[in-house]
């Protein structure tokens, strides 16, 4: 049977579903389509499971937007006096909110048939469930409604960029058994989901030190599975989005900037060590500063939540990890002074630097297959010469840039020729290669963790 028909012969225990406040934020977002979303709301769900519709307007240029639509039955609308974000603008609507379940859902919706009911069903029976629809799609450039696939959950690679993919064989097969039945996905989108109001507040609700967009989204899914809860798609509940090409508005600070900033909160207070691996596929992240998380990591604490080694083992053991490659990430030391790139790019020499322990220039890769890496730019033996001078080249994997790691003292010694990376020469060579030797201090690397 058409999975339509299983889901629309569904029947609903009303009487005993929770009423909602459904919370949209909006930073200058078209009136017509702002329209669409609450209208739909409205007219698509049982009249006495909606409780409110509270619009926070996240200090958009015309306050009149939000104005005119607090005329509507049920809208509340709650203006901001400076831009804020959406993660907390929508703190705010929640602290505001009425109900005791708290729907979240962006301001370029509509809601289809029977959105609502599955969502609240779910949450009801286990308020640890943070659900959501699927959600389909609505054209940028005609505004038609487009259904979706429901073969679809939410993850992500180690950029930490959310990414839709596609169930396993297995759990397609289930589904299309019951195709009415939960996906549990180890990452939600962000902007449309159910959550009961008391384990919004528990769970620590939103960083609240997270800017703008981008992150929130993330950082709530590490927290919700690691912290106990659950995280489903309902694929009887369907919601349509306007997803866009860019950001229709201003990004103060910059959107890179920001949203690696998000993303670096999310990764440093959830990731625990595998933190390393989001850093060595966006390096440039490592250089974005992202605020203190002490009151963060003391809600993981107090909430005893578990390791991200437990989320990738149990949540998402899809995800690869890329232990094959990378070995080390990290400083190359000698006592107080670190291998470093001195600023120099491509054919640049290196040279030893007092360590700063902030990444940067003093950032280094051991890959496995030999390759001692700064971003993109490996240390290269030019030629076999005693005290030739190392420079960078672009990795290619070439003899001339394999090297391992000799014990006892890591001594970092060529792959073909018996030569040595040595920071005698206090010239402006800098890090030169010499005859390999155990005793010489000059030749032996402590690798560390620069953060
Ligand atoms: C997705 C999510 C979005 C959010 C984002 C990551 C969906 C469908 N959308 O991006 O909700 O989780 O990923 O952060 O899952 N807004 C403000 N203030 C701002 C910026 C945005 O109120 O400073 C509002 C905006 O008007 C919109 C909502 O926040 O209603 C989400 O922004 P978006 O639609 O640009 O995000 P989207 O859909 O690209
Ligand atoms: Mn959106």
């Amino acid at each position: 049977m058409p999975f339509f028909f299983r889901c629309r012969r569904k029947k609903w225990d009303y009487a005993n579903l929770p009423a909602t406040s459904v919370i949209i934020t909006f930073h200058n977002e078209a009136r017509s389509t702002l329209l669409r979303t609450v209208v739909s709301v409205l007219n698509r769900s049982p009249e006495h499971l909606i409780k409110e519709i509270i619009l926070v307007d996240d200090f958009s240029d015309n306050p009149r937007d939000g104005e005119e639509l607090s005329k509507i039955q049920k809208i509340r609308v709650i203006r901001n006096d400076k831009r804020e974000g959406l993660m907390r603008s929508r703190v705010k609507g929640a602290d505001a909110a009425k109900a005791s379940v708290l729907t979240f859902l962006d301001s370029h919706c509509e809601c289809n048939v029977n959105w609502l009911e599955p969502l609240l069903e779910r949450v009801a029976l286990d308020p640890t469930r943070v659900v959501c629809p699927v959600i389909d799609v609505i054209s940028m450039d005609t505004f038609q409604y487009i259904g979706a696939s429901a073969d679809l959950r939410g993850g992500f690679d180690w950029n930490l960029v959310f990414k839709w993919e596609y169930l396993s064989y297995a759990e397609r097969e289930s589904r299309h058994r019951d195709p009415t039945q939960a996906i549990r996905t180890p990452m939600i989108a962000g902007g449309l989901f159910v959550i009961d109001k008391k384990y919004f507040d528990k769970l620590g609700k939103y960083d609240m030190q997270m800017d703008v967009w981008g992150g929130e989204n993330l950082e709530i899914s590490f927290r919700v599975w690691q912290c106990g809860g659950s995280l489903e798609i309902i694929p009887c509940s369907r919601v349509g989005h306007v997803f866009r090409k860019r950001h229709p508005y201003t990004f103060p600070g910059g959107s890179g900037n920001v949203f690696a900033k998000n993303t670096r909160r999310a990764a440093e207070v959830w990731m625990d060590e595998y933190k390393h691996f989001y850093y060595a596929s966006v390096p440039l992240a490592k250089n974005i500063p992202y605020g203190d998380i002490s009151e963060r990591l003391k809600l993981r604490n107090e909430l005893q939540c578990k390791p991200f080694k437990w989320y990738l083992q149990n949540v998402y053991p899809e995800l690869a990890i890329p232990h094959s490659t990378t070995s080390h990430t990290g400083e190359l030391r000698q006592g107080i002074f670190c291998l470093d790139t001195m600023g120099h790019l491509l054919d640049g020499y290196v040279a030893l630097y007092q360590c700063h322990h902030t990444g940067g220039n003093q950032e280094w890769s051991l890959t496995s297959t030999g390759l001692i890496k700064h971003h993109d730019l490996c240390l290269t033996l030019p030629n076999y010469m005693k005290g030739v001078q190392i420079v960078m080249r672009i990795c290619d994997g070439s003899e001339s840039q394999k090297w391992h790691r000799i014990e006892p003292g890591g001594l970092l010694r060529h792959s073909k020729y018996p030569v040595c990376l040595d920071s005698r020469s206090t010239d402006i060579r800098g890090i030169t290669a010499e005859r390999c030797s155990s005793a010489s201090d000059s030749q032996k690397w402590q690798l560390t963790n620069s953060s």
